[in-house]
């Protein structure tokens, strides 16, 4: 029996940093990330780290770093306060009851209150969550440069340093013929020393999905994400029967529920798994299990999220059976700056699951306090 440690305080941190380069998504260019910081701090003095980092303001999905900031500090914080830490399903079973969606901010609360117990019990959040069965995750990496040249270059890289070997090119902004051209030269260039992967990010309808992938597939590539509405499900299900190469699912899965319509109607070979879009780790982690007993693929994905929320990430999908499709838990890589005081591990193609307590990561105090937003 664990003695009861009330929850102390809650607190929001907003992280602008800038990314390395633009970052161009169909629905959004990104020079900069926010990165969105819970703390909790126990009763007892240890503190747990969360986050809730989202893509472009509200372009990608309905919480923004702003809106995640008032909801927790206004609705979380007095509903958690003296709430018991080392009961996070609890906690969250109190949330969950009082406040409606908000997954983002869930996810947050859920990471700091098993990254706090982890560390008070002196054991990683992965053995909290079961127990891991890998230390190392493979890692696949962005190129959404908006160039071909730039694109290929930074793949060439990346290849050289043994840091990436699968490759997702994000599309959808241009004409389809522009973007399945762009694709197909850097498959061209990268040859079978590469897995190439497509994200439209929902930006083309069911006629241009048709064309689209037809031209991706001729030109060697293996999965096609989200090419369509996520509210599409029959379009999806089409997308599945007509294809060879892997259609996956990722702004449509928003938790259990999503996940078990679309795997229910047949509407996505592969799962890109989220913690954050699933509304935290436990969220996930059904998920998962919908995935596995359905023989539906995973694919551990991310919303570009720091070195915490990443790091949260690795924990859990270090738990769950291999993911066929790798993962893509490259965020920190993404920042000109790091917000760890050890940055997370990447190499031989992987990303070294953290081993120390909690989540296994240390924040630079200095650095957010340098980089938050006053
Ligand atoms: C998405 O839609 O997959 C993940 C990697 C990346 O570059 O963007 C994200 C979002
Ligand atoms: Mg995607």
């Amino acid at each position: 029996m664990t003695t009861v440690v009330p929850i102390r305080n809650t607190r929001v941190m907003l992280v602008d940093v800038p990314t390395i380069r633009p970052h161009v998504l169909a629905m959004a260019t990104m020079s900069k990330q926010t990165i969105v910081l819970v703390e909790i701090e126990r009763e007892d003095g240890v503190r747990g780290y969360g986050e809730a980092t989202t893509i472009g303001g509200l372009a990608y999905g309905e919480e923004s770093p702003e809106s995640i900031k008032v909801a927790v500090e206004t609705y979380f914080k007095p509903l958690i306060q003296n709430c018991d830490a080392n009961r996070p399903a609890s906690v969250m079973a109190l949330l969950n009851r009082q406040i409606v969606g908000n997954r983002f901010a869930k996810c947050a609360v859920e990471t700091a209150l098993f990254d706090a117990m982890g560390r008070a019990s002196n054991l990683p959040v992965s053995e909290l969550l079961g127990g891991r069965q890998r230390d190392v995750l493979p890692v696949a990496w962005t190129l959404a440069s908006g160039h071909t040249a730039k694109d290929i270059d930074e793949a060439e890289q990346m290849l050289a340093a043994k840091r990436h070997n699968v490759f997702k090119i994000k599309i959808g902004k241009r004409d389809i013929v522009k973007d399945c051209d762009h694709v197909a030269a850097i498959a061209k260039a990268l040859g079978d020393r590469a897995s190439i992967r497509v994200d439209v990010n929902q930006h083309w309808t069911r006629a241009h999905a048709m064309q689209g992938i037809a031209r991706l597939q001729y030109a060697g590539v293996s999965l096609i994400e989200q090419p369509i509405a996520a509210t599409d499900v029959v379009g999806m299900h089409q997308l599945c029967n007509r294809f060879d190469l892997a259609i996956m699912a990722d702004e449509a899965l928003t938790g259990p529920s999503s996940a078990a319509r679309y795997i229910e109607a047949l509407a996505c070979d592969v799962i890109s798994l989220k913690i954050n879009q699933s509304g935290g780790l436990t969220e996930a982690r059904k998920v998962a299990a919908l995935a596995e007993v359905a023989h539906v693929a995973l694919y551990g994905g991310t919303m570009l999220e720091g070195g915490i929320g990443t790091a949260a990430a690795a924990h859990l999908f270090s738990t769950l059976p291999a993911m066929e499709w790798g993962t893509e838990l490259f965020g920190p890589l993404l920042l000109t700056e790091e917000l760890l005081v050890e940055p997370l591990v990447y190499r031989d193609f992987g990303l070294v699951v953290p081993s120390g307590p909690g989540l296994g990561v240390v924040i630079d105090q200095e650095k957010i306090a340098h980089f938050e937003r006053k």
